[in-house]
């Protein structure tokens, strides 16, 4: 009950956060690096709903506990709902948008409302204090000496005002779906709550922005044919949004108006300034295609996508703080992005200003960015792992020197994050059992800021090596698809892929782990031909 009316009010005013997540999160934060990273990523985006069903499972264990406690004692029991309210009212406080007051209430007045049926449902029970009650004489029947079945059925009457077996499990399991059905209520109505926060003149697509200030995005045409190559399994050259990867520490995306929202721009810079989105939509926008991959991809894993991310070049917002690369110095090395929830991620500023097409982003694929993708803003950086350079939420632009560690260095992930050449086989599959025939060996090859010059595919675990036809290279910064035409007979192969850049440097074959650097390694998938 007390979680149910807890979401519920939650779900009614942003500013109330949700208990379990608040405490899920601050977990998340205390948590050992090495913990956190090995949950992140072995479990991958369900690592967060476990620990939240972790949370809200062993509070409800915590509180049948105090229940049985209460029997004897209900100040021990009561003390037990003290511990519960400061615990999350520790959790919660640590969010980044609180209204205090209504927080207090809200969490007081659940947990309260909570107690009081915990207490009333003790009455019914007629168990408080006793640890062994007896059987309440059932007007004359017999002595207590009635069959096991026929006294479980009795009404028990040692405190309070007992009810009889059945009402009790009716009075509880009515507790327990009121419960339910608030939680419900306020998931969904803080999922829509989202939605009214994160729109503003939507549907228009984001080339509109927010207002007349805006000026004309400059669009990109629509990719030539010859950059895909149709083969079953070959993932869509451009991520539609709602399959893009996604990896955060927010248990919930930070909701946030953009017309509240402001970038600030700080640290050693000339000029310190407050960017308004309008301010920011005023300044010459474009349209990027770039690849956005994760330091925690396995080989051949799926934490990769590609966006046509609608922004404003980096260098230029960084222009006006009077940021250029000749005024770089030792205290302004690093650039860090920080977003609305207090993440942080920071790589060379100097790589702002190299001529690479970094972002600040509030649109992907055409339209503006979903909640859990940043909305209203963020950054989005070629070349670099996510963990360094892609805050989402961005609210903070810092530049400091290169001894600041960001959230992923302190937990023992590398300081520079260079996207790996890499490639993946997508079109066949480990313990596939093909046809003798044309067999399609695709997939996709990526080396943002530098391309992909060529792919060649082993059918022998690497003995000879095939080269691979290229589908055009959409940008330097996206990934390439590639298909091998493989004339498969009879018997078992082991299959494998590997890129060479547009410099000329072909991925290793050296196999690394994902940290600290990004996995190596050429993908590798066994097959069977029939
Ligand atoms: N605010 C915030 N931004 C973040 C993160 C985060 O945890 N919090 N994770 C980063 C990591 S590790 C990656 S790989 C990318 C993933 O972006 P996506 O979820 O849009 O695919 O976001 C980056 N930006
Ligand atoms: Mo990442």
């Amino acid at each position: 009950m007390a979680f149910g009316l807890a979401e519920l009010v939650q779900g009614l005013y942003e500013l109330i956060p949700s208990i379990p997540i608040a405490v899920s999160q601050r977990i998340i934060e205390l948590m050992p690096g090495g913990l956190a990273t090995e949950a992140i990523g072995t479990l991958g985006s369900a690592a967060t709903p476990i620990l939240v069903s972790v949370v809200v499972l062993s509070t409800l264990a915590f509180c049948g506990f105090l229940g049985v406690l209460s029997r004897s004692s209900t100040l021990l029991g009561l003390g037990g709902v003290a511990l519960l309210a400061a615990v999350a009212l520790l959790a919660v406080f640590s969010e980044p948008f609180v209204s205090p007051v209504f927080t207090v209430l809200a969490v007081l007045g659940a947990l309260g409302a909570g107690t009081a049926v915990a207490g009333f449902l003790l009455d019914a029970s007629g168990l408080r204090g006793s640890e062994s009650p007896e059987p309440r004489e059932a007007g004359g029947s017999g002595q207590g000496r009635l069959p096991e079945g026929v006294r479980a059925r009795e009404a028990y009457s040692s405190g309070g005002i007992a009810v009889d077996r059945r009402s009790f499990l009716l009075l509880s399991g009515g507790a327990a779906v009121a419960g339910l059905a608030a939680t419900g209520a306020g998931r969904l109505l803080s999922g829509s709550a989202g939605e009214v926060a994160s729109s503003g003149a939507t549907g228009a697509g984001v080339a509109s922005g927010g207002g007349s200030a805006a000026s004309a995005v400059e669009t990109l045409p629509a990719p030539p044919p010859g950059a895909s190559i149709e083969v079953p399994g070959m993932p869509d050259l451009i991520t539609p949004s709602d399959d893009f990867y996604l990896i955060d520490t927010a248990i919930s995306s930070p909701r946030i108006n953009r017309d509240r929202w402001s970038l600030n721009i700080g640290g050693a810079v000339d000029n310190p300034i407050e960017l308004s989105y309008e301010d920011l939509l005023s300044l010459p926008a474009r349209e990027s295609d770039i690849t956005l991959s994760c330091v925690s991809n396995e080989v051949g894993g799926g934490l990769i996508s590609h966006g046509r991310w609608t922004g404003v070049l980096l260098s230029d917002v960084l222009a006006e703080a009077g940021v250029a690369r000749d005024k770089l110095g030792r205290a302004s090395e690093q650039l860090i992005g920080r977003s609305a929830d207090g993440w942080e991620a920071g790589f060379r500023t100097e790589l702002a200003l190299d001529g690479r097409e970094a972002l600040v982003a509030f649109g992907m694929n055409g339209d503006e960015l979903p909640t859990k993708h940043g909305y209203p803003v963020r950054l989005v950086v070629p070349g670099l792992y996510g963990y360094i350079s892609a805050t989402k939420w961005l609210t903070e632009i810092e530049l400091v020197d290169w001894d600041y560690d960001v959230y992923w260095i302190k937990r023992g992930w590398a300081k520079e994050g260079p996207v790996q050449t890499q490639s993946r086989i997508d079109t066949v599959s480990n313990d596939d059992e093909l046809s003798a025939g044309t067999v399609q060996v695709g997939g996709v090859a990526w080396a943002p800021t530098r391309g992909i010059e060529r792919v060649e595919v082993s059918t022998d675990d690497g003995e000879t090596w095939n080269d691979a036809r290229l589908a055009e290279q959409l940008d330097e910064d996206a990934w390439r698809q590639y298909v091998y035409e493989w004339d498969a007979s009879p018997g078992d192969y082991t299959i494998k892929a590997r890129a060479t850049d547009g410099e000329g440097e072909t991925q290793t074959e050296e196999e690394a782990e994902p940290i600290p650097s990004g996995a190596t390694g050429y993908h590798t998938v066994n097959v069977t031909v029939r």
